[in-house]
């Protein structure tokens, strides 16, 4: 077609010396929807550079499984960049350090630690069905009653409320995790907890978002007010933390550890994964912290926008829930597997709205290929999961919000291949299980015990996303009335 292509053959964007092709990529668009757009003139693998760095964008399911799973280990590497070098003491964490034995032993260690809060233990449930119940309780609450937006209208004579659900579910969400991590357990309006959340969303907004500071390092040296709020926030977790590992070295139990950082010091002394220091064992803590909270809270807050849009599948979700579970008790991980509505409705967001839609830029660690054509060592590779996730060649139609697409005609659950909400092969997300089951703990509670609805008067969530190192969404309101 004329087009442009680079040494491997793939087509790619126009590029400027030092600019790379930067002027090709200024657009409203964010990011993902960008490059599913750029598809149409440069076809589903195409290359551009960041600045001086090669960059090549997967785009289909056929190369991404290609990348992830059958060359997963060539494409395990991590880039470096400034932002995520600060944030995590120079790779000393897991999702953001590059493939090594020691990112190995370390990955395998919280796989080993998570599987003693998850499957198998009650400690995931209790805990999450408790923070539920909180969540509900606050979000009915007589105050949150008091404050209902909707009182102009209907002067507290109707017993619903009406808000913005997201620092209340962030709270309930923040507080699983940190008894997960480090056994802390917060009510609501604690100074602590305040805290956490404030230096979590300052990460949020200013870390591993494509930044030309992550482009072109030597940036660094100028005055950067996106660079001095993550130090500030990375500064805050840090003593925070600090606190919370010089506690537990001093009150830990060999062979009885009570939650994540217990067993990383244990992972640490055990000689099994030699090598790994107080730093590794901070930083792993802080990224499962930060990890736990941000995608989950992200995925309930899209779950209950969708279900705001489409009051049918609350509807569906409600009489599966009373059928299955009835009123008297809480919903049970052991209720899952005969749950199989709401399971479709977690899938279908987390197709439709993937926290994390171009996962966290891989790197190619050896001179290989992908689609036959030669990729250098050192190239990163972008997997655009937006894109798979709305292909029309593979979903009917992909913007439509139908949970039915993961039912097949007897209502079972089933798991297309191109649904990869948290990737594939060896940097596949560590939390996977913990996250499915929380999600579904957590939503299900929610869902058993309120019913939501739109304000009277009030519009509709706004969908689309707001693109930073999780796609969140806007913030909107709405009114729940307890089913009980
Ligand atoms: C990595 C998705 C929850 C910890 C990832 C990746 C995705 C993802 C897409 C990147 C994969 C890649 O780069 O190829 C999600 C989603 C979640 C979720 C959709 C919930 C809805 C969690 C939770 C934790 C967690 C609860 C921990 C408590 C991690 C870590 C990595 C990761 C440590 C880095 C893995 C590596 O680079 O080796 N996740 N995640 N995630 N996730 Fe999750
Ligand atoms: C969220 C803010 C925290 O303060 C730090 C943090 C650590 C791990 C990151 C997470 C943030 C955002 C979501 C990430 C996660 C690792 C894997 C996960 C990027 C920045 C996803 C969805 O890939």
């Amino acid at each position: 077609l004329g087009l442009r292509q680079s040494s491997s053959g793939m087509p790619c964007l126009p590029r400027l010396p030092l600019l790379g092709s930067l002027l090709s990529l200024r657009s409203e668009l964010p990011p993902h929807l960008l490059f599913t757009r750029l598809t149409h003139t440069y076809g589903k693998l195409y290359t551009l550079y960041m600045g001086p760095h090669l960059a090549v964008v997967v785009n289909d399911y056929t190369h991404a499984r290609e990348v992830l799973l059958g060359k997963g280990r060539e494409f395990a590497g991590r880039p470096y960049m400034v932002t995520t070098e600060l944030l995590t003491r120079g790779g000393k964490d897991i999702a953001f350090a590059d493939y090594s034995p020691l990112w190995k032993s370390q990955r395998r260690l919280v796989h080993s630690a998570f599987s003693l809060f998850g499957e198998g233990s009650s400690k995931l449930q209790t805990i999450v069905l408790e923070a539920a119940d909180c969540l509900v309780a606050e979000l009915l609450s007589p105050r949150a009653q008091r404050e209902c937006l909707g009182n102009s209208v209907c002067e507290g004579v109707c017993k619903c409320v009406c808000l913005d659900p997201a620092a209340a579910v962030l709270r309930a969400v923040t507080n699983v995790v940190c008894r997960l991590v480090f056994s802390g357990n917060y009510s609501s309006g604690d100074p602590e907890l305040r805290e956490v959340m404030d230096y979590n969303d300052g990460i949020v907004q200013t870390i591993a978002r494509g930044d030309l500071v992550d482009i072109y390092p030597w940036l660094r040296i100028f005055p950067n007010k996106d660079l001095e709020k993550l130090k500030a926030c990375v500064k805050v977790r840090d003593n925070l933390l600090t606190t919370k590992l010089e506690e537990h070295k001093e009150s830990l139990t060999p062979g009885d550890p009570r939650d994540l950082l217990d067993a990383l010091l244990e992972g640490k002394s055990s000689g099994g994964e030699s090598g790994l220091s107080d730093d590794h064992v901070l930083m792993t803590a802080a990224e499962a912290f930060g990890a736990g909270v941000e995608t989950t809270s992200t995925t309930i807050l899209w779950a209950i926008a969708f279900l705001l849009h489409h009051p049918e599948v609350q509807e569906r979700v409600q009489a599966e829930l009373d059928e299955c579970v009835g009123v008297e008790r809480a919903p049970l991980l052991s209720d899952r597997t005969r749950m199989p509505v709401l399971d479709s409705v977690l899938c279908e967001v987390m197709r439709i709205r993937p926290v994390s839609p171009l996962l966290i830029p891989h790197i190619a660690m050896q001179d290989t290929s992908i689609g036959g054509h030669p990729v250098a060592k050192g190239t990163r590779v972008l997997v655009n999961m937006w894109a798979i996730h709305h292909d029309p060649q593979q979903w009917d139609q992909p913007e439509s919000f139908r949970p039915e697409r993961f039912l097949d005609s007897s209502g079972q659950r089933v798991t297309p291949p191109t649904f990869m909400p948290f990737g594939a092969g060896p940097r596949v997300c560590v939390g996977e299980s913990l996250a499915r089951m929380e999600l579904f703990l957590f939503l299900s509670r929610l869902l058993q015990r309120c019913h939501l609805t739109v304000p009277q008067g009030g519009s509709l969530p706004d969908l689309q996303g707001r693109y930073g190192v999780v796609l969140q969404p806007p913030r909107y309101t709405l009114t729940i009335r307890s089913r009980t």
